[in-house]
């Protein structure tokens, strides 16, 4: 401690890089990146502003209707009465005795427990607490697929056998430097997203990759309606074609390719099936519509010559073919990622050092780099004895249609009757597409309880509220799958306010319910970071890389494994011996046609890569009301709606709202000026947003990103006006298509306004009405 009562905490971890703090007097009053850390990511310095901030929640909270007058009184007094406080025993009590009512009249199939991004740490991982938890109770309706990469999650092991194009073994870096000549970006490489890798990260050195690939020689291309979706260090051709229209363009470019013989018949005779059923949808045998660069170009709004002059160039040269993991969550979100698994075969290129493709490149800090594929430590979640489950961007149509059939990848399934919703480490009033549709949806329960350190959206509209400990609150082992380092979480500062960690509070209830043994296995929390380090230091070790022990590990802070000698090239085994190496796909080989899929009847994911149109987009009749099509993508200075109530976050608004970028000839043509408050709107919902005029991004698209805490003018009336720019009170919630019912989040289309009205203040920063 020095003389001014400051101390330095040991380094912790999270999504966004490992820091220390400085702490005086129990509070966190500085944050400092890791010293080795080339390039920090500037969402740390949000960290004193948000462990502290008004909003965080100080005591167990109860709604008063539902306190008052028992479960499921007053449900859409959810968001709109007042919370009373209430003593953790009576909390804990209440909550058992709800799950123990729940499960005793209706069994554990109506009980739903969800989860999100959370915060970095394999112990107090909200997740995993919750699943181990719900699983020591009997089991809960749980879900599939995920809302970064869902549609991809079903439509790539069934095309090539395997995720390892999207989470596994792509090409790397150094790779990509000494062989890629062309890099061509659908949807980008955005240096955003960059700040982020899931569970942590220990260098953030993407940038620097960046620019070693770029001095390498490598020439870029990129796809995307914002020029900021690749770092101008980069040099990149910026193609802003229409959202939503990639397939037309890679159909027209593999159209090109064929007509024009700059196909490799051979790999595509060895190494895939059904190329001549997608030839001859390309060649309009069925519908008489060639897919040439003249048919795609009105649809793209690029020129033929463009297209065409692409074609020959990816042919030319040694080409690495990214899609962002954006350009999938839309509507028909699977069927790009299919068309560039098609057109990477069409070049033939994969397998081949720096040549083939890739998805999402850029999406973390971490994807591209080299590194071992380690067994990290975990907390064992035990097994769900419900088998029931829905793929997770469904939430809303489950909770409005229990007993309603729905097709997903081949199956035909029912939505469950949900009685009691329990959400730890998510905030639904951020992820979710169209929160209008889900407010009507959230009345449907009869209990919803949520554990939260802060009052979010989500926890605003819960019926029971846990404060729960933030990272500096507790000790946690901090561990990616994809960073090559370890990091101890030694805790900072005490919870703020009564809050407790996630272990503490489940360990209460697995009491109450009679299972606490079972739950703890005797073990407190450093007992269990012990623990789990010594399974996965044995595992590692099997491996032949040595780790110190705990109390070692403990005292440095981290442990750095080397990267591998030899990084991998995705597919290179698959194209030395495609029969020893066999794709688990139906073939063996890549699906350019797929009679397993086609099997399934779907008309809006048939047997090949296909051109549907999104259920709006520029190109459609919706767009005479609503002509600009809205990006929704992930913010730069914050992690979803993570840290929005930090600094950081709130030092970018505008007018206290989220920023919405647009061209300046869809401003002129509005009356809008720079800085003007603006209202954002369609048939969904409305939000206000502060208005950033620039020519990089596409006329006709607008840029709201995600993460603004949902603040409505009237919270007890669906359909309120969002003062502070939500853009999921715009967006829509449909499925994908039936094979992987994802979110279509960047399928929207709305029109902007300026608001003259009298500015509301944003209010969702404080605590909410309590008596
Ligand atoms: N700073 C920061 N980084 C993050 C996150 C964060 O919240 N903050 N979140 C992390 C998470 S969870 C994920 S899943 C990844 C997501 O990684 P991505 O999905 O790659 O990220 P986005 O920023 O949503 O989208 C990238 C770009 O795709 C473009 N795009 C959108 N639709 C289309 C389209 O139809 N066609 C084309 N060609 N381009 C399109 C948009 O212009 C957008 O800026 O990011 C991670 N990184
Ligand atoms: N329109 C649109 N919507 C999108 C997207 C988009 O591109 N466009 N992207 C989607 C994507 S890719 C993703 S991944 C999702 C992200 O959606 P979420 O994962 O739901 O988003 P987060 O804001 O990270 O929510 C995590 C919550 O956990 C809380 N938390 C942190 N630590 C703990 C803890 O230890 N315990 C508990 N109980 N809570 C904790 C945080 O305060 C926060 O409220 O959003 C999706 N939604
Ligand atoms: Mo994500």
């Amino acid at each position: 401690m020095s003389a001014s009562g400051k101390r330095s905490s040991f380094p912790t971890g999270s999504h966004w890089g490992i820091y220390t703090v400085e702490v005086e007097n129990g509070r966190v009053v500085n944050a400092k990146p890791f010293d080795r850390d080339p390039h920090p990511s500037q969402i740390i310095e949000a960290i004193p502003s948000a462990t502290h901030a008004e909003c965080r929640i100080n005591r167990p909270m109860v709604r008063k209707g539902w306190l008052e007058r028992g479960p499921g009184s007053d449900r859409s007094g959810r968001g709109v009465e007042p919370f009373v406080a209430i003593s953790w025993d009576e909390a804990l009590d209440r909550i058992a005795a709800e799950l123990t009512r729940i499960k005793g009249a209706y069994g554990n199939e109506a009980i739903y427990a969800s989860s999100g991004w959370a915060s970095a740490g394999c112990f107090h991982h909200a997740e995993s607490q919750l699943k181990r938890f719900m699983n020591g109770f009997g089991g809960f309706v749980g879900q599939v697929t995920n809302y970064s990469f869902g549609a991809a999650s079903v439509i790539v092991p069934r095309i090539v056998g395997s995720m390892e194009p999207v989470t596994g073994s792509v090409t790397s870096w150094p790779t990509i430097a000494k062989h890629t000549q062309l890099m061509v970006l659908f949807g980008g490489m955005a240096p955003k997203n960059g700040h982020i890798n899931k569970d942590g990260v220990g260098l953030h050195n993407i940038g620097d990759w960046h620019k070693k690939i770029r001095a390498a020689g490598v020439d870029f291309v990129s796809i995307s309606p914002l020029r900021a979706d690749t770092a101008a260090m980069l040099e990149a051709e910026w193609l802003a074609i229409r959202p939503n229209t990639d397939v037309a363009l890679m159909l027209a470019l593999i159209h090109t390719l064929v007509v024009e013989g700059l196909h490799d018949e051979a790999f595509l005779a060895r190494y895939c099936t059904g190329f001549d059923r997608l030839c001859a949808y390309l060649m309009g045998e069925g519908d008489g519509t060639p897919k040439s660069a003249e048919w795609a170009a009105p649809i793209i709004d690029l020129d033929a010559a463009t297209i065409r002059a692409l074609a020959r160039k990816m042919a030319s040269v040694r080409t690495m073919i990214s899609v962002s993991w954006s350009v999938q969550r839309a509507d028909h979100g699977e069927q790009p990622y299919w068309a560039a698994i098609a057109l990477a075969a069409t070049l033939g290129q994969l397998g081949l050092p720096g040549g083939g493709l890739g998805f999402g490149y850029g999406a973390n800090s971490c994807l591209g780099n080299p590194r071992a594929r380690l067994s990290l430590p975990r907390l064992p979640v035990g097994v769900n004895s419900v088998t029931t489950f829905i793929p997770v961007a469904r939430v809303t149509d489950m909770l409005l249609s229990p007993g309603a059939p729905f097709d997903f990848n081949g199956q035909r399934l029912t939505y469950p009757a949900i009685r009691l919703v329990y959400w730890c480490g998510g905030n639904p009033f951020h992820k979710q597409q169209d929160l209008n549709r889900l407010l009507q949806a959230w009345q449907r329960p009869e209990t919803i309880i949520i554990h939260e350190p802060w009052w979010t959206p989500a926890a605003r509209r819960a019926d029971i509220v846990l404060p729960c400990a933030g990272t500096l609150e507790r000790n946690d082992i901090g561990a990616s799958c994809t960073d090559r380092f370890w990091f101890a979480m030694h805790k900072a500062i005490d919870p703020v306010g009564e809050a407790r960690t996630e272990y503490e509070i489940y360990t209460a209830l697995a009491e109450r319910l009679g299972f606490g043994e079972a739950f703890t296995e005797g073990r407190d929390e450093m007992q269990w970071l012990r623990h789990m380090y010594d399974v996965a230091r044995r595992q590692v070790g099997a491996h032949g890389l040595e780790t110190p022990g705990f109390e070692d590990f403990w005292q440095a802070g981290h442990i750095e494994f080397p990267a591998p000698e030899e990084p991998p090239i995705l597919f290179a085994a698959f194209r030395a011996d495609p029969k020893a190496n066999a794709l688990k796909t139906p073939s063996g080989k890549i699906e350019i046609f797929s009679e397993t899929i086609a099997g399934f009847g779907y008309d809006d994911c048939p047997g090949h890569p296909t051109w549907l149109e999104p259920i709006e987009w520029l190109g459609s009749n919706k767009a005479a009301a609503y002509p600009l099509h809205l990006i929704s993508n992930q913010p730069s200075t914050r992690l979803h709606s993570q840290l929005d109530c930090g600094t950081v976050s709130r030092g970018a608004k505008m007018t206290d709202r989220e920023p919405i970028w647009l061209h300046p000839s869809d401003a002129r043509a509005r009356a809008i000026s720079d800085g003007d408050v603006v209202r954002v709107y369609n048939d969904r919902g409305a939000c206000l947003a502060g208005a950033h005029i620039t020519d990089a991004i596409r006329p006709g698209v607008v840029q709201l990103a995600t993460g603004a805490w949902f603040d409505p003018i009237d919270p007890g009336e669906i359909g309120s006006l969002d003062r502070h720019g939500n853009p999921n009170v715009l967006t829509i919630d449909k499925g994908t298509s039936r094979l992987a019912q994802s979110t279509s989040a960047q399928t929207a289309l709305v029109e902007i306004e300026r608001y003259d009205g009298e500015l509301p203040a944003i209010t969702v920063f404080t605590q909410p009405a309590m008596v």
